[in-house]
């Protein structure tokens, strides 16, 4: 099997220093299957993660302790290492239950090396903890700590690490081609620089700087400081806090290190993961308040049982046998959580918002999901598939055409149905453009002559990753992201789409920007993106004859009737649609409307531009009004005639296709409403308002 096939299973990579590594994994063209059971971290940091590496990751919902689950990962994907997190790590509770600890880290870890020896993989990273060292002020000379100080871990917790070294330990000496990395890991803090990542503690947080964030975003009152009588500069103790991304660098340069050994040679070593640094309580409290930018409160009360004066690594160790070397300062890992906690205030969890797996029976298939967010009257369910609109329910009732059943979103006749349609939406004539001197060939999805709606595989037919949901005082948000790449149905250059939805005041806005990634070998491409959902006011796997629509525009692309293309000619609509018309079946609609005529005034990303209402629609049997406005040069008007699937049959519901004009990159004067290049962006919002 080629080396591009061979995978590196993390397994706790839904957590906090687990999550941080798979980013460097990935950075570092590594391929990574996750397997987390979830009982402490939730899938939504997975999807942060592909978010920002821009890539789908394999991930298995799976306990260590399930060894059949487990094998079946290992005979199905070529594992070639394994990065081992997945542990219960508070120390306070870990007295509690012992038993559980030293069943779930234990027996998960003997599970796993077993399935790794019936697999012949015999590389793993482990993730220990300078716990194992106890308290090392018990001797005279062992700060700052060498991986040489004795071991006396003084809690459940730390001791299940400690066996954990040694059954590797075992391991090796019984199998000297076993390569085992222990990295003892001192006080990982801060957060991705990204802001979408960082440590989401259950419950009450027992670690120093979480507690602090949380004082500062007001989720707790004040930081008890436990002792100030410590024989320390200022008091307080000791320890030597290190940054989450500078922790997660050090597993690749432990699994570089380890890739190098020989087979046959094989090794077990163990490495202080720390910055050589001490920093008291107080040091840290100081440089976190000056991000935040004021003093936060705080009381000193009694030393916490359990805690000792001073745990500083030496890692020299790390520093010249791995070349690895923490770069980053407290200052940096300040800043990172400061913006990790003010832009998520809750961790990962956000109000009015859920999302559930949205396959077909059986399928356990996390990059296919359905997440609905609701404010207000307003309640709207987006899928990866497509980034699609799957319902959007005003006041309880849902007003647009969508499947409950996703394989129904994989019927070939499927017309689109709430998607999201790229790289360029409508037709393209002869499924070909030039620009530059070069002539690109389109697929040709419509009767072998027109390229509509992006081709065969356009965005409707491919997941988004993410999404990031946000929660605002006044509205909330869900941002998906897609990498199409090069070629894909014959268009030029990468292309990454952000697609976010914005609920607010009753209204779903949808915000378009596109952008080729440097990375990309092409600079150039095309693109038009719209939204396929179809509307229906009052039943929606019934008719829309009855419905009223206005329109603010009557002038329309004229197409040649054979081809469905565009003339070039701009017309008016044979009847005023200016003045309310009720749909009937004499009434059809698949036109591009132009909202303003002066095609030279768009540019590229609209986003810039005023809201203009383009449509307003009621249907007399409800008391309900859409209004729909956009950013965007025109708009296709569609009453779906002829559609037919399922539950909905022909003229289910009507569609407002805001964008750029009908085959806009093959006119000369229409073109650069699509035409993209490097470094620049395209652009669009639509607004649908519901009152
Ligand atoms: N501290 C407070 N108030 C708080 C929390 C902590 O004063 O609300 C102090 C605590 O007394 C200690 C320092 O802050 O002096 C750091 O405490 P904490 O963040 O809880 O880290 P440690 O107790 O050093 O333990 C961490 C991990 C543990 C790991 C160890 C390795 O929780 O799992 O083994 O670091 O050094």
């Amino acid at each position: 099997m080629a080396v591009q096939d061979e995978y590196i299973l993390v397994t706790g990579g839904a957590g906090y220093i687990g999550s941080h590594t798979v980013i460097e994994l990935i950075n570092h063209g590594y391929k990574v299957i996750i397997v987390d059971n979830l009982c402490n971290s939730c899938y939504d940091a997975v999807a942060r993660v592909e978010f920002i590496v821009r890539k789908s990751i394999k991930f298995f919902k799976l306990d260590l302790r399930d060894k059949e689950g487990l094998a079946q990962i290992f005979d199905t994907f070529k594992i070639k290492g394994v990065i081992h997190f997945a542990a219960l790590k508070a120390v306070g509770e870990s007295m509690k239950l012992p038993l559980e600890y030293y069943d779930n880290n234990i027996c998960g870890t003997i599970t796993l090396l077993n399935v790794m020896r019936e697999h012949r993989v015999k590389t793993v990273v482990f993730s220990s903890s300078a716990t194992v060292y106890g308290d090392a002020t018990r001797f005279d000379n062992m700060i700052p700590i060498p991986e040489s100080c004795p071991n006396d871990p003084t809690n459940p917790y730390g001791k299940t690490k400690y066996a954990i070294e040694n059954i590797i330990k075992d391991l090796h000496t019984s199998d000297n081609t076993w390569r085992g990395a222990i990295l003892r890991y001192f006080n990982p803090i801060g957060a991705h620089p990204s802001g979408l990542l960082g440590e989401d503690p259950l419950g009450i947080p027992n670690n120093l700087l979480p507690f602090l964030a949380q004082v500062a975003i007001g989720r707790r009152e004040k930081l008890l400081v436990f002792g100030d009588d410590y024989d320390s500069h200022d008091g307080t103790p000791i320890r030597d806090y290190i940054h989450v991304v500078d922790l997660a660098k050090g597993h690749i340069a432990a699994l570089n290190y380890l890739n190098k050994i020989n087979n046959s040679e094989g090794m077990y070593r163990e490495w202080n993961l720390g910055t050589g640094k001490g920093s008291s309580v107080f040091d840290i409290y100081h440089a976190f308040c000056k991000e935040v930018g004021k003093d936060l409160p705080y009381e000193v009360v009694g030393r916490r049982t359990g805690d000792v004066l001073n745990l500083t690594a030496s890692p020299n160790r790390a520093n010249s046998e791995l070349k690895w070397k923490a770069e980053l300062s407290i200052t940096d890992a300040c800043r990172d959580l400061w913006k990790w906690t003010i832009e998520n205030p809750f961790g990962f969890q956000i109000d009015n918002y859920k999302w559930k797996l949205f396959n077909t029976l059986g399928i356990m298939d996390y990059k296919n999901r359905l997440h609905t967010i609701c404010f207000q009257d307003l309640e709207v369910s987006i899928a990866n598939y497509g980034a699609l609109v799957q319902a959007v329910r005003y006041k309880g009732r849902n007003l647009v055409n969508g499947f409950n059943d996703f394989s129904r979103y994989k019927l070939k006749e499927n017309p689109f149905f709430g998607a999201t349609i790229g790289r360029f939406a409508n037709r393209i004539a002869n499924g070909q453009f030039e620009v530059d001197g070069h002539l690109y060939t389109l697929c040709k999805n419509e009767n072998n002559k027109t390229t509509l709606h992006g081709g065969n595989n356009g965005f409707d037919k491919q997941f988004f990753l993410g999404p990031i949901a946000r929660q605002y005082e006044d509205y909330n948000t869900l941002e998906f992201i897609l990498v199409d790449k090069d070629g894909n149905n014959g268009f030029p250059s990468d292309l990454e789409t952000l697609v976010k939805y914005t609920i607010k005041n009753n209204s779903l806005e949808i915000e378009y920007k596109s952008v080729i990634p440097e990375y990309s070998k092409l600079n150039v491409t095309a693109v038009n993106l719209t939204n396929h959902s179809y509307w229906n006011l009052a039943s929606p796997n019934k008719t829309i004859d009855g419905t009223i629509i206005k329109s603010t525009t009557n002038v329309y692309l004229k197409v040649n009737s054979e081809t469905s293309l565009p003339t070039g000619d701009i017309v008016e609509w044979q009847n005023d649609i200016t003045k309310p018309t009720k749909l009937d079946p004499n009434i059809s609609f698949d036109n591009c409307f132009i909202v303003d005529r002066e095609a030279s005034k768009f540019c590229l990303d609209t986003r810039k531009y005023s809201l203009k209402n383009i449509v307003e629609v009621i249907h007399p049997s409800v008391p309900v009004k859409l209004v729909v406005s956009t950013t965007e040069p025109a708009f296709q008007l569609y009453t779906g005639d002829g559609n037919d699937i399922c539950e909905f049959q022909s003229r289910s519901g009507f569609c407002v296709e805001t964008g750029r004009f009908i085959n806009a990159l093959n006119n000369e004067k229409w073109s650069k409403q699509v035409i993209l290049r490097k470094g620049e962006v395209y652009g669009a919002r639509s607004k649908f308002s519901l009152y």
